[in-house]
C-alpha cells in the first residue's frame, strides 16, 4: 500500500486496498534468495510473497498448477488449502530450440514461452544462425537475410527467406521478459557458418565436401569486422547479458584452413601451431567483442580449448561422451550449464518404437530427463566442490528432423515438464510416481493448447509424427 501511495496513483484504488483483500501478493524481505516464494492458501485468503516480482511471478504459476487440478465450481474453481515455501535447485533453467534449420515463426515461440513460464523455466537460447538459414535481420547485412534467410534443412531450394524482422526480435524479448525469461541469442561461429557465408562468401573460410563454406575465415581481419558489427546489432536487440557464440564442431571444417596462404600468415605472426590453436584465436577475439560490448561469453564446450577467462564465459557443456571436458570446465571455476545429448537433446528418440529422431548409444526417455543430472553424477566422478560451479540444465531442440509444428511438439513434450522439475526441484523431493501422476495435469492443458505430445501412459495413443 505504501508504494502505492508514493506512486500517488487515485484514491480509488486506494480505498479498495482498505477494503478486505482476498488475494494478496506481497514483496516480502524475508525470503533468502531472488526466486524463492511463499503460497499460502486459507479458506478466506491467498497470499503470494517473494523478494522480488519473479518470485512473486513464480507463486502465481504453483497457484495456476494447483488451480488446474482443482475443482470447477460455479462461477469459480476451488483450490486445497495449503502453505508452500519453495526456491529452485538452479539458476539457469535453460530450453533451446534451433530455427535455423526449420524456422516456426514468433507465434510458435510465444506459445513455448508460455508454456516455459508456466513451468518455471527462465533462460530461452535462441539458435537463430547455422548452416540451412541466417534467421535475424542484420541492419548493416541485409543479405544475411535476404539469401541467407533462404532455405531450411529439409528444402535447401526454399525460395522464401524466413527470419525474424528486428521489430519481432523485439517483440518477443518482450514477451519473454514480461514472463520472467531472458532471452540468450546464439551467433554460431566459426563452424556452422553456411548461410552467412551464401549470402557474403568473401568471408568464408571453407569447409568440406559435405558441409562446404562451413567456417567464417579465421585469417581476414574482414571477418573480425564483419562479426563485430553483427554482434553489435545482436547487443542491441537482446537485453540480456550473456551472447552465445558457439564454437562447435569446427574440426569438421578446419581441414580447409592448412594451406590457407592467409591463415598461415596469421599462424606465423600470432605463432599458432595447428588448426586448432586458430580455432582458439579466433574465440579469443570474439570473446573479447562480446566483452567490450558489456556481455558475458556463452559458448558450447570446445570453447574450454580457448583458455577463456574464468570470469565471464559460461560453458555449455553438450558432449556427453567427454565427461573429462565436464570436469575440467568444472574445475577450473566455469560457471556450466550442463545439456548432454544423453538425456537432453530432445531431437534423440524418446522410445524404440520411434524412428524418425536421432539415436547415440541409447534414448533419452522421460524418466532419464527426470533423473538428471543424479543418475550420470557418479558416472561423471566429479569432486564435491565442483558441483557449485554447476549453473544449471538445459534441453536442447535440434530441428533437422522437426521440419513441422505438431513433430516439434511431440519431441518437446511432456519432456520438457520433466526437465522442468529436474532444473527446479531439489533432489531429494524428486519423486518419478509423483511426476506421473501429476502429469494428467499437464496432459489436460496440452490439450486445452492443441499440443500434440508423447503419451506416456499409453505411448501408441499419439503415434510419432513423421520426420
Ligand atoms: C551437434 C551439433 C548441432 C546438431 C546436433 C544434433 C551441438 C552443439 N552441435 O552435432 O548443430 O544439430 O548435434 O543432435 O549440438
Amino acid at each position: 500500500k505504501k508504494k502505492l501511495e508514493e506512486t500517488g496513483l487515485p484514491g480509488r484504488i486506494e480505498k479498495r486496498l482498505n477494503q478486505r483483500c482476498n488475494i494478496v501478493l506481497q514483496l516480502d524481505e524475508q525470503c533468502r534468495t531472488e526466486e524463492e516464494y511463499r503460497l499460502r492458501m486459507t479458506p478466506d485468503r491467498l497470499t503470494v510473497s517473494g523478494k522480488t516480482p519473479v518470485a512473486i511471478f513464480y507463486g502465481i504459476q504453483t497457484l495456476l498448477q494447483l488451480l488446474e487440478n482443482g475443482e470447477r465450481l460455479k462461477g469459480g474453481i476451488a483450490g486445497p488449502c495449503c502453505q508452500i515455501e519453495d526456491y529452485p535447485r538452479y539458476r539457469w533453467r535453460g530450453f533451446m530450440l534451433d530455427e535455423s534449420r526449420h524456422f516456426f515463426g514468433k507465434e510458435k515461440v510465444k506459445q513455448l514461452l508460455d508454456l516455459m513460464a508456466y513451468y518455471k523455466l527462465n533462460k530461452f537460447h535462441w539458435h537463430l544462425t547455422d548452416e540451412p538459414g541466417w534467421r535475424i535481420e542484420i541492419e548493416k547485412y541485409p543479405r544475411l537475410t535476404s539469401v541467407g534467410g533462404k532455405g531450411n534443412w529439409s528444402n535447401p531450394q526454399d525460395t522464401v527467406a524466413r527470419f525474424y524482422t528486428r521489430g519481432e526480435i523485439k517483440e518477443i524479448v518482450a514477451y519473454a521478459a514480461e514472463r520472467h525469461i531472458e532471452i540468450v541469442p546464439e551467433v554460431d561461429m566459426p563452424g556452422h557458418a553456411t548461410a552467412a557465408n551464401k549470402a557474403y562468401p568473401q568471408y568464408s573460410g571453407g569447409g568440406t565436401p559435405t558441409h562446404p563454406d562451413f567456417t567464417f575465415h579465421p585469417g581476414k581481419e574482414d571477418v573480425y569486422t564483419f562479426l563485430g558489427e553483427v554482434l553489435k546489432e545482436v547487443a542491441g536487440l537482446f537485453p540480456a547479458s550473456y551472447i552465445h557464440i558457439g564454437g562447435d564442431e569446427v574440426a569438421f571444417g578446419s581441414k580447409a584452413w592448412q594451406d590457407d596462404p592467409e591463415i598461415l600468415q596469421l599462424m606465423e605472426r600470432e605463432k599458432l601451431k595447428n588448426s586448432k590453436e586458430v580455432e582458439g584465436y579466433f574465440m579469443h577475439r570474439m570473446g573479447d567483442t562480446v566483452k567490450e560490448l558489456g556481455k558475458k561469453v556463452v559458448g558450447w564446450d570446445e570453447l574450454l580449448d580457448a583458455h577463456p577467462d574464468t570470469a565471464s564465459t559460461i560453458i555449455f557443456w553438450w558432449r556427453h561422451d567427454h565427461p573429462e571436458v565436464l570436469r575440467a570446465s568444472l574445475q577450473k571455476g566455469f560457471a556450466t550449464v550442463l545439456c548432454p545429448r544423453r538425456p537432453l537433446y530432445f531431437d534423440f528418440l524418446q522410445q524404440k518404437a520411434d524412428k524418425w529422431g536421432r539415436v547415440w548409444d541409447g534414448f533419452c526417455p522421460l524418466e532419464d530427463v527426470y533423473a538428471f543430472p543424479e543418475k550420470q553424477e557418479e558416472e561423471w566422478n566429479l569432486p564435491a566442490y565442483s558441483r557449485d560451479f554447476i549453473l544449471g540444465i538445459q534441453a536442447n531442440l535440434w530441428t533437422e528432423r522437426i521440419h513441422n509444428e505438431k513433430r516439434l511438439d511431440y519431441m518437446t513434450f511432456p519432456r520438457l515438464c520433466a526437465l522442468a522439475e529436474a532444473a527446479w526441484t531439489l533432489e531429494e523431493r524428486k519423486d518419478y510416481g509423483h511426476f506421473l501422476n501429476r502429469l494428467e495435469d499437464a496432459y489436460r492443458l496440452l490439450d486445452r493448447y492443441g499440443i500434440y505430445y508423447f503419451d506416456s501412459r499409453n505411448p501408441a495413443a499419439h503415434p510419432e509424427p513423421e520426420g
